[in-house]
């Protein structure tokens, strides 16, 4: 039987973090190696193990994955949470992709100069209340059905709820007029494996404090 997925990483969000959620949520147990040093990253990348030089790097079923996109899509494929055929996998595809552009926004919000963060803040605010979340309230208020695609659980909901929690954390009166994403999201947080991911001590990793940052900066060399 194979192992444990083990996930290397450093100790934060950045963009394991969707990872985390899906293994979590498919109730897959894994394993962390966090990347403490830029030479723990060095030390990865001279030993072959990053197909790009970058992370995240899932080690799974034999395979050292890497590319976000790409493993998310084998974990969703792996544990049936891609759609039942491939009109609902290209339904599920334009709403994560909609999710990855906004989770993108936020995920290098704490890397902005502060002079532009108050501005940049704004524009994100405004992008949740005026695109995203209108969309994901009219497709449930479209279908009546609990779940986003095919009335059952996919990785469109988890993917979405995540992204509510950031929203949430961001802001939470940006969830005011959307009933349906407020009930989506505690409906998703009460199935068992995802309320085991939202209990304190779990994988799941807090907003980065200005000390990980600093630290990821030097660990991936950002400027
Ligand atoms: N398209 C890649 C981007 C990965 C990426 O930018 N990784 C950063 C850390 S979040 C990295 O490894 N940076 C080090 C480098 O590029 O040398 C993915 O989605 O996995």
């Amino acid at each position: 039987m194979a192992g444990k997925p083990k996930l290397h990483y450093f100790n934060g969000r950045g963009r394991m973090e969707s990872i985390r959620w899906l293994l979590a949520s498919a109730g897959v147990e894994f394993e962390e190696k966090f990347i403490e040093t830029p030479e723990d990253l060095d030390k990865l990348k001279n030993d072959g193990n990053l197909m790009f030089q970058q992370v995240p790097m899932v080690e799974i079923d034999g395979m050292k994955m890497v590319q976000t996109r790409a493993i998310l899509n084998y974990i969703a494929t792996k544990y049936n949470l891609y759609g039942k055929d491939i009109k609902e996998r290209a339904l599920i595809d334009m709403y994560i992709e909609g999710m990855a552009d906004l989770n993108e926004m936020i995920l290098v919000l704490p890397l902005c100069p502060p002079d532009q963060k108050e501005a940049k803040i704004a524009q994100i605010k405004e992008k949740v209340t005026d695109r995203y979340l209108p969309v994901f309230e009219k497709v449930l208020k479209s279908h009546g059905q609990d779940y986003l695609v095919g009335n059952r659980l996919s990785r469109a909901d988890i993917h979405l709820v995540e992204l509510l929690y950031y929203v949430e954390e961001l802001d939470p009166s940006l969830m005011a007029n959307f009933p349906l994403l407020k009930a989506l999201k505690t409906r998703i947080s009460n199935l068992p494996p995802v309320k085991k991911f939202l209990q304190p001590g779990s994988q799941r990793k807090p907003p980065i404090s200005e000390e990980d940052l600093e630290k990821a900066r030097k660990i991936f060399r950002i400027k």
